[in-house]
């Protein structure tokens, strides 16, 4: 039986991905740090069938514990301070969080069994300020924000534990993806909650920052498994994972609204306080690479996906009234 370990397990990719992994038949281990309060919700289905170990990736010591226990065939670093907006506020965190925890998994794996296949969690937003449209893995990066920035770091020492040790890692380039267990504080996850509380009489306005900005976003259930599948080929390598479209806030906000039969110019609201120090205005990725080399490609459009989030956030404000 196959074994993997899974930082960020309590995030949203973190709950496909051990769903995904365990219907392959893996024996599925998650990194969890401590909450003063609980945070399993997004795996609450699989909470039975996993092994939780109690870690940190800012902890080396933690780390090299976790894999002593899980004894992995692969490790996935979904572990990240990932909300954009907050990297400002926390620079120093986020730096550390975000690419000191992947070095750190590295050297865990390094230290213990260098064989370990090693997935990173790298993003669209390395692309940034975009030097080309769309982007692809030959793309030059000009990262936004101290987030992106340390993805970068992350990004390029995957790439450089690879060719310095040989070792199998690879570095997955996600565009945005989303789900009904997407947080709160992302555009997706913000609007069709929103959308649910206004249609069930429950709020009276959205309050959004730019509308212009363009992202490609998929649905995280199509992208974990993308994940899986660079971990399974002959030769390690790095990977765009997107649908290939390009949609606006705006139409985001455009769908959500028209599927619950409500003028979406009625509710929003732009605040300034919600424009970002610098911004990402385009993203639209290439998978082509993704769609040849690892016959990879997303399930769910992008206005399935809206529909799946309104629709679960209906059900789940209603059974909070
Ligand atoms: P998420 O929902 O924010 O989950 C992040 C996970 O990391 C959570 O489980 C969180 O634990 C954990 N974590 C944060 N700091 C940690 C630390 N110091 N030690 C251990 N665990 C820590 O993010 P996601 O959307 O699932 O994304 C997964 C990864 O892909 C992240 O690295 C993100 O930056 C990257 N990414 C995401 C997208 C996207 O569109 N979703 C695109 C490209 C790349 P708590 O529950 O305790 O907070
Ligand atoms: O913003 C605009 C905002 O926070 C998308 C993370 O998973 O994907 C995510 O990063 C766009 C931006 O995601 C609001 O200015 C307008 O242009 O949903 P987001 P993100 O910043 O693209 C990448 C790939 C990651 O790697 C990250 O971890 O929407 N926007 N008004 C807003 N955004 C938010 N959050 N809230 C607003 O009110």
């Amino acid at each position: 039986m196959k074994k993997a370990l899974i930082t960020g397990i309590t995030g949203q990719d973190g709950s496909y991905l051990s769903e995904l992994l365990l219907n392959k038949g893996y024996k599925v281990y998650g990194l969890k740090r401590r909450t003063s309060t609980p945070n399993l919700e997004n795996i609450k289905s699989v909470l039975d069938k996993i092994d939780l170990i109690p870690g940190d990736v800012l902890d080396l010591t933690s780390l090299i514990n976790a894999i002593n226990i899980a004894k992995p065939d692969e490790v996935y670093n979904l572990a990240a301070q990932s909300f954009v907006t907050d990297s400002w506020a926390q620079p120093i965190y986020t730096g550390q969080s975000t690419s000191i925890g992947a070095i750190n998994m590295l050297e865990a794996i390094r230290l213990t069994n260098p064989d370990i296949r090693f997935y990173q969690a790298s993003s669209s937003e390395m692309f940034g300020k975009v030097i080309e449209t769309p982007q692809s893995e030959t793309t030059p990066f000009y990262p936004r924000s101290p987030y992106a920035v340390a993805k970068v770091y992350a990004h390029w020492i995957t790439v450089n534990y690879r060719e310095s040790y040989d070792m199998y890692t690879c570095s997955g380039i996600l565009f945005n993806h989303e789900s009904p267990r997407r947080g709160i504080d992302f555009v997706t996850r913000k609007v069709t909650d929103a959308v649910a509380r206004i249609k069930l009489g429950l709020q009276k306005e959205l309050r959004l920052g730019n509308l212009d900005a363009k992202r490609d976003w998929g649905y995280a259930g199509d992208y974990v498994k993308a994940m899986w599948l660079m971990l399974q080929q002959t030769e390690p390598n790095d990977y765009v994972i997107a649908s290939g479209e390009t949609h606006s806030v705006k139409e985001l906000v455009e769908i959500a609204f028209d599927y619950v039969g409500l003028d979406w110019n009625k509710y929003v609201v732009q605040d300034p306080k919600l424009i970002r120090p610098a911004e990402v205005d385009l993203l639209l990725g290439d998978p082509q690479k993704a769609q040849k080399k690892l016959n990879w490609k997303p399930d769910v459009s992008f206005e399935q996906l809206i529909k799946m989030m309104i629709d679960s956030d209906i059900k789940k404000v209603k059974s909070n009234i």
